[in-house]
């Protein structure tokens, strides 16, 4: 069975959703609202949030505890159905939504919070709690949650960690890999498995749960997770600079590390064109004026006055050295808001134009904006536009192309060229987002064939019968 979405992709040998699995699933989520196979209430689990991807899936289970999730996956792996974990559909590249009629499992009823040691900071929740939420959640106990990014008012934790998602603050508080001391997964045959530990040190045997940041639905369902809370910090400042050149960021960085030292918690950039989408699909406007760059440099400490003084005095020798035309310093939460706005809301901007070419690459520094000016030499005027903007801090860049809509010739311009590009530079063709459907063919452009072989292995060992989210992350063929 192949699919007119995607002519040469022939959907696996998997089972069809039957009346009978429908009752067996009904049996297993009794109430209302747990097994949803209507038409209308399908399609937004079916489709991706770029709107590029859609699936034609017959039926979504929305379990609310970890026995029923293994219940489902007893049903599914016995009948060899194919299943999609799905949190907040918040994923960029294909990953959380089926290829073809994969069954859709969404972890949006679990979404308890299972305890708190105010003390040590740790956070126990199961998988389907929004980030937001839990932020929420835990910043009354003085606390916050490392990791933030745009999508947080609708992303799971449990997709967080499918994708390990890296977002604005990993300058601060590192990967998830690192904050994230247990999970407990439900396997494709299964099988429950507890890691749910919420020990810092535990070296007792392999680090299992590291298996599963990262895995993107395709070794286990992420049930719950605890996660190391840090301090919530008393005073954020948010500087918004703007500057002639890329190299002058990377100066400016340079500096910001060496100058704001302890109390740097971010540094993102956005380009002009990134602005001028903002100020024409969003309605916003630059605090400072135009520049051809903008740097958005967060501070957060203990001492609001301190680190004040500490961004001025910084913002000042900045201007001194003529690395900075102008900024201005945000410390009321409204400004820091309206300010972070003009990074976080990009990605939806972006939406406004039509179609959306993205990518999220690591590179190093020196060639860093350098894709963004090959990619715009190379599309000429082609597209509607060519922005560049993102982690700078974390050299991870965010290069989005747009047109009305879809365009194969586009296309055609941009990959393989893109991730080729990368490549040559030793960079990452997936920096954050993973490589869900979209960019699976291209994993060998960043590991290597010995690295994807025991990827392999080790996917057929916990999900022999492959129906833990088929077409993803591993590429079509084998090298
Ligand atoms: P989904 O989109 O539902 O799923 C994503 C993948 O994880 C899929 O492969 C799915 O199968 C799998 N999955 C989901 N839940 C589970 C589970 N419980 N167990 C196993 N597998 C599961 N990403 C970044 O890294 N950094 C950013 O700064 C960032 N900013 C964003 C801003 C916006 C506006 C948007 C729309 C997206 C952004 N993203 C970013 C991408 C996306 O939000 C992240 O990938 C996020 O982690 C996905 O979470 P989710 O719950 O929406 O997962
Ligand atoms: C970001 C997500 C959105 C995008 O904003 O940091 O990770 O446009 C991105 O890629
Ligand atoms: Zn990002």
């Amino acid at each position: 069975l192949t699919s007119v979405r995607y002519p040469d992709l022939k959907r696996g040998g998997y089972a069809t959703v039957t009346d009978r699995d429908i009752s067996d699933f009904e049996k297993l989520l009794p109430e209302n609202g747990r097994v949803l196979t209507d038409a209308s209430e399908l399609s937004g689990y079916n489709t991706d949030w770029l709107k590029t991807c859609r699936g034609n899936s017959q039926v979504v289970l929305r379990p609310k505890t970890t026995e029923e999730v293994s219940g489902i996956m007893k049903i599914c792996n016995e009948r060899k159905l194919a299943v999609v974990p799905q949190g907040g559909n918040t994923g960029l590249v294909g990953g959380s939504v089926p290829v073809f009629d994969e069954v859709v499992l969404s972890t949006q009823l679990m979404n308890n919070i299972i305890s708190l040691d105010e003390v040590s900071g740790t956070l126990t929740c199961q998988a389907g709690c929004v980030l937001g939420a839990i932020e929420e959640y835990v910043s009354d106990y003085n606390l916050t949650i490392p990791i933030d990014l745009g999508a947080k008012g609708s992303c799971h934790i449990g997709g967080n960690l499918a994708t390990n998602a890296g977002g604005l603050r990993l300058l601060r508080y590192g990967s998830l890999h690192g904050s994230v001391l247990g999970v407990e997964a439900v396997l494709a045959n299964g099988d429950i498995l507890d890691c749910l530990t919420s020990l810092r040190k535990d070296n007792t045997g392999y680090d299992l749960k590291q298996l599963f940041i990262g895995s993107e639905g395709t070794l286990g369902v992420i049930t719950a997770a605890s996660i190391i809370c840090p301090q919530k910090p008393h005073a954020v400042s948010v500087a918004f600079l703007g500057c002639e050149s890329f190299p002058n960021i990377l100066q400016i960085f340079k500096q910001s590390k060496n100058m704001l030292g302890e109390i740097l918690s971010a540094y993102e950039f956005i380009d002009f064109q990134s602005m001028s989408c903002a100020k024409e699909n969003l309605n916003l406007s630059s605090p400072i004026g135009d520049f051809p760059f903008y740097v958005l440099i967060e501070t957060s400490g203990s001492n609001g006055q301190h680190d004040e003084e500490k961004l001025n005095q910084f913002l000042e020798e900045m201007m001194s050295l003529g690395l900075v035309h102008d900024g201005t310093v945000a410390t009321e939460s409204i400004k820091i808001k309206n300010i972070w706005g003009l990074r976080e809301r990009l990605a939806e901007g972006l939406l406004h134009d039509g179609y959306c070419y993205k990518y999220d690459v690591s590179l190093p520094l020196p060639h860093f904006y350098g894709l963004v000016e090959a990619m715009r030499e190379r599309l000429g005027d082609s597209a509607k536009r060519v922005i560049g903007y993102g982690h700078v801090g974390d050299g991870n860049l965010h290069l989005n192309v747009t047109s009305k809509e879809y365009n194969q010739e586009i296309m055609d311009q941009i990959e393989p060229f893109v991730y080729d590009w990368v490549a040559e530079r030793r960079g990452s063709v997936s920096a954050e987002h993973g490589l869900g459907f979209k960019k699976r063919d291209f994993i060998y452009h960043s590991k290597s064939k010995s690295a994807v072989h025991l990827m392999q292995m080790m996917k057929n060992s916990l999900d022999p019968n492959g129906i833990l989210n088929p077409y993803k992350v591993l590429p079509s063929t084998l090298r």
